[in-house]
C-alpha cells in the first residue's frame, strides 16, 4: 500500500509511535510518505519506500496566525496526486484529521478518492478536545474519518463520553520494537552516572503540567532519604525550570541530572533501576512502556490508560494521582530489596512483550485494508 502519515514530528509519544509505525510498515514492503513540518526526530534513515515531504508555511505579515492547516491540506493534495498515495493515516484529530478532511474533499473534486484513518493519542481528547472552543472541530474530524483508532481502551471511553461520536473506535495499543532494547544490564556504562551502591531513578517527559513534575521530585526526595540514589530527568518543557528550583530548595541538586531532550532514551533506560510517571492523566504512557522494555519497573498513577500498560504489583505499582507518599513507599519497597528489584525488572520486560510491534502493526495493516475495501 502507499500510505501518507501525518504527525507531530517532535519528541512526544504520538510522533514516536507514528514514526516507528512508518518505519515498520516500510520494512513490510509498503511505501510510506511522512508529510509534516519537519523531519520526525526518530526518522533517521530514508529509503526508496520511506519518504519525507516538508510542509512549508510561508510567512505573510498580513496573517496574525500563519495558516498551518491550509498549508498541510494543500500539501496533502499535491502529495497524494504526485505519489498516488492510497490512504492517509493522521495522528491527532486536530489539526491533522481536520486538514486531511479538507484535502479529501479537494481531491474528490478531481475524482480522486483517499480514505482517512485517524489515530487519537489523548491530549486532543482529554485536554484540548474537551475545551468547548475546539469541541465542534474535534467531533467533526472524528466523525468524518473513515476509520478511527485510539491508543487505549480508556481513551476510547473518554472519547465516547466527551463527544458525540457516530463512528466505531478500534483500540490499537501503542507498541515497541523490542529488539532495540535487547541490551544486557552490564554494558551501559552505569558507572558514569552513579556509584555502585546508588540506585538510578528516571523520568522522561515533555515536562508539561500534566506530568506532575513536582511529584517526581518529591517522590525522589523521599527515596533518597532512605536509599542512596540519583535522579535522571530527561526532556524539555515548561515545568523544567521550576523543577530545577525545587531540587535546589530541597537540597538535592547534586543528585539530580537534567538532560534535556535526548535521542538516546534507550541508553539512559539501560542504566536505570526505576521509572517514575506520576501523571495527572495519560492516555497510554509510551515512556513507561519504553522503560519496561528496558527492564525498568514503573511507579505510576492509575489514571487513563496507564493500568492497561503497567500491571500493579507485577511490572511496577499504580497509585492515585498526587499520592506522593504511596508512590514513594512503593518505590522504596522495590528498591530496598535486591531480589525484589530484580524480579520486577524481569516482570517489566515480560509485560512489555504484550506490546511487541510485530503483533500490533498488523492490526493497523488490517484496518487500512478494511478501510480501502469499504471506501
Ligand atoms: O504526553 C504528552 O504530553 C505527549 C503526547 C503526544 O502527543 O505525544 O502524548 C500522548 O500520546 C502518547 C502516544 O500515544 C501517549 O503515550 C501519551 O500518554 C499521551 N499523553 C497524554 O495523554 C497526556
Amino acid at each position: 500500500m502507499k500510505i501518507g502519515i501525518v504527525c507531530y514530528p517532535t519528541f512526544g509519544g504520538s510522533g514516536v509511535v507514528a514514526t516507528e509505525l512508518g518505519l515498520e510498515l516500510s520494512k513490510r514492503g509498503h511505501e510510506i510518505h511522512f508529510i509534516t513540518y519537519s523531519q520526525p526526530v526518530r526518522l533517521e534513515l530514508l529509503s526508496n519506500n520511506l519518504h519525507f515531504h516538508e510542509v512549508h508555511v510561508p510567512e505573510y505579515p498580513l496573517f496574525h496566525y500563519q495558516p498551518y492547516e491550509l498549508a498541510l491540506s494543500s500539501k496533502l493534495v499535491d502529495m497524494v496526486k504526485l505519489h498516488d498515495i492510497q490512504l492517509l493515516h493522521v495522528h491527532y484529530a486536530i489539526p491533522h484529521a481536520y486538514a486531511a478532511y479538507m484535502a479529501q474533499q479537494m481531491l474528490l473534486d478531481e475524482g480522486i478518492h483517499v480514505p482517512i484513518v485517524t489515530t487519537l493519542h489523548g491530549t486532543d481528547i482529554t485536554l484540548v478536545g474537551s475545551h468547548p472552543f475546539y469541541k465542534p472541530a474535534v467531533t467533526f474530524s472524528i466523525n468524518k474519518s473513515d476509520a478511527v483508532t485510539s491508543v487505549s481502551d480508556s481513551l476510547k471511553k473518554d472519547t465516547m463520553r466527551l463527544f458525540n461520536i457516530e463512528k466505531d473506535i478500534h483500540v490499537v495499543p501503542n507498541f515497541i520494537d523490542l529488539e532495540k532494547y535487547q541490551h544486557s544490564f552490564t554494558d551501559c556504562q552505569r558507572e558514569m552516572m552513579a556509584n555502585e551502591d546508588e540506585r538510578i531513578i528516571t523520568h522522561i517527559s515533555n515536562m508539561r503540567e500534566v506530568k506532575q513534575i513536582p511529584d517526581v521530585i518529591k517522590i525522589f526526595y523521599n527515596i533518597q532519604k532512605e536509599i542512596p540514589a540519583k535522579l535522571m530527568m530527561v526532556g524539555e518543557g515548561p515545568e523544567k525550570e521550576s523543577a530545577e528550583r525545587l531540587t535546589r530548595e530541597l537540597g538535592i541538586s547534586d543528585r539530580v541530572v537534567f538532560f534535556g531532550n535526548s535521542s538516546e532514551i534507550d541508553r539512559i533506560l539501560c542504566f536505570s533501576d526505576l521509572f517514575l510517571l506520576p501523571s495527572q492523566t495519560e492516555s497510554f504512557g509510551l515512556a513507561a512502556l519504553e522503560a519496561m522494555a528496558s527492564g525498568v519497573p514503573v511507579i505510576s498513577t492509575n489514571t487513563g490508560g496507564l493500568p492497561e500498560v503497567n500491571e500493579d504489583g507485577f511490572s511496577g505499582y499504580l497509585s492515585d494521582v498526587n499520592a506522593v507518599k504511596d508512590m514513594s513507599a512503593n518505590a522504596i519497597k522495590i528498591l530496598k530489596n535486591i531480589e525484589m528489584l530484580n524480579q520486577f525488572k524481569v516482570n517489566a520486560k515480560v509485560q512489555s512483550q504484550k506490546f511487541d510491534l510485530h503483533s500490533i502493526v498488523p492490526m493497523y495493516e488490517a484496518i487500512y485494508k478494511e478501510t480501502l475495501k469499504n471506501f
